[in-house]
């Protein structure tokens, strides 16, 4: 009680599942012993990780007896620093496993390196580590999670049916520093290159909704023919929402999001939003999980992993599929 009492304390805004079940089915940890999980993520203000926690932790609760689960977050997007913080404190608990969506693909690096040196198996998740930062350091860390320019050129591509040549369309980026945020600006550039839409400007919101309001408010009345805004995430998607209602030019700009959260499917069915990306949160940290336990057990080679991502419509969405 003690102990665990300590560990909260310890992780701040971290929480932990464990069960108290028979020792793990099938482990080889030594002595049959439960791994200890921890899952690093990104802001939990973000719904797209609050779905990926509720995942993790169902499936905690349905494979009580193969590990124990810590999640911990950071409040805001940016906050590199601090997340590098939660990985220093998983390493001196001595979890065996850390699953990590990291903020910054070089900047997470070496943290990560420390945390292997301590025999600690890394699986990263979601936004992929800098393999050239890897490589510097001389760490090898496996990837499971969705091929970003695919996601973004589904909902680009899709956008791209109701645009003629010529047509003005902004995009909203993410974190510069975050791999995840180059793969998806690349897609919908394919996209809007095929359509040969012209892209009038591309400015970093970092993933938030405020900034993406402000950036896209900055962005309307220099840009007064603008046909559509395709944001990196559905945070900024929101923003982007926010700032053309304010404008009153929300039935002339078209805006396209990634991630399928609640709050955008339900701006789908509204029309003031085309159309998100699902890469399925609910189910990226459970593949990392699964994967560290397979490292753990000794079953699978580290190997990278590809996971799907789905275009989301208002047919999609009325079809009941997600
Ligand atoms: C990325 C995720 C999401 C998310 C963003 C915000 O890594 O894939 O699309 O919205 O982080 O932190």
């Amino acid at each position: 009680m003690c102990a665990l009492l300590l560990a909260i304390i310890l992780t701040g805004c971290g929480k932990q599942n464990t069960a108290t079940g028979p020792s793990a089915s099938g482990s080889n940890m030594p002595g049959g012993k439960k791994p200890q999980i921890a899952l690093v993520m990104k802001s939990l203000a973000n719904e797209f990780f609050k779905t990926m926690e509720q995942g993790a932790e169902a499936d905690q609760r349905q494979h009580a007896s193969a590990y124990d689960l810590i999640s911990n977050g950071i409040e805001n997007e940016q906050d590199v620093s601090k997340q590098v913080e939660l990985m220093e404190q998983m390493i001196s608990r001595r979890v065996d496993a850390i699953v990590l969506a990291p903020a910054d693909s070089k900047a997470l690096v070496p943290v990560c390196k420390q945390a292997q040196d301590a025999g600690i198996v890394v699986v990263n998740i979601d936004n992929k580590l800098d393999p050239g930062a890897l490589a510097e350091k001389g760490a090898r860390v496996p990837f499971v999670g969705p091929d970003n320019r695919k996601g973004a050129r589904l909902a680009g591509d899709y956008l791209a049916k109701t645009l003629k040549p010529g047509d003005e369309v902004a995009l909203v980026d993410g974190l510069p520093g975050a791999y995840n945020a180059v793969q998806r600006h690349l897609g919908f550039q394919d996209s809007m290159t095929a359509a040969k839409a012209s892209i009038v400007t591309s400015q970093a919101a970092d993933w938030d909704t405020g900034k993406a309001s402000s950036v896209v408010g900055a962005v309307l009345p220099q840009h007064p023919r603008l046909k559509a805004i395709l944001c990196a995430n559905d945070s900024m998607a929101l923003g982007a929402v926010a700032a053309l209602n304010g404008a009153g030019r929300i039935k002339q700009v078209q805006v396209v999001g990634f991630d399928n959260i609640a709050a955008v499917q339900q701006l789908i069915k509204q029309g003031e939003v085309l159309c998100t990306v699902d890469q399925h949160g609910d189910q990226i940290a459970v593949n990392g999980i699964q994967y560290a336990l397979d490292i753990l057990n000794k079953k699978a080679p580290p190997q990278d992993k590809e996971t799907p991502v789905d275009l989301i419509t208002a047919q999609t969405l009325a079809a009941g599929k997600h």
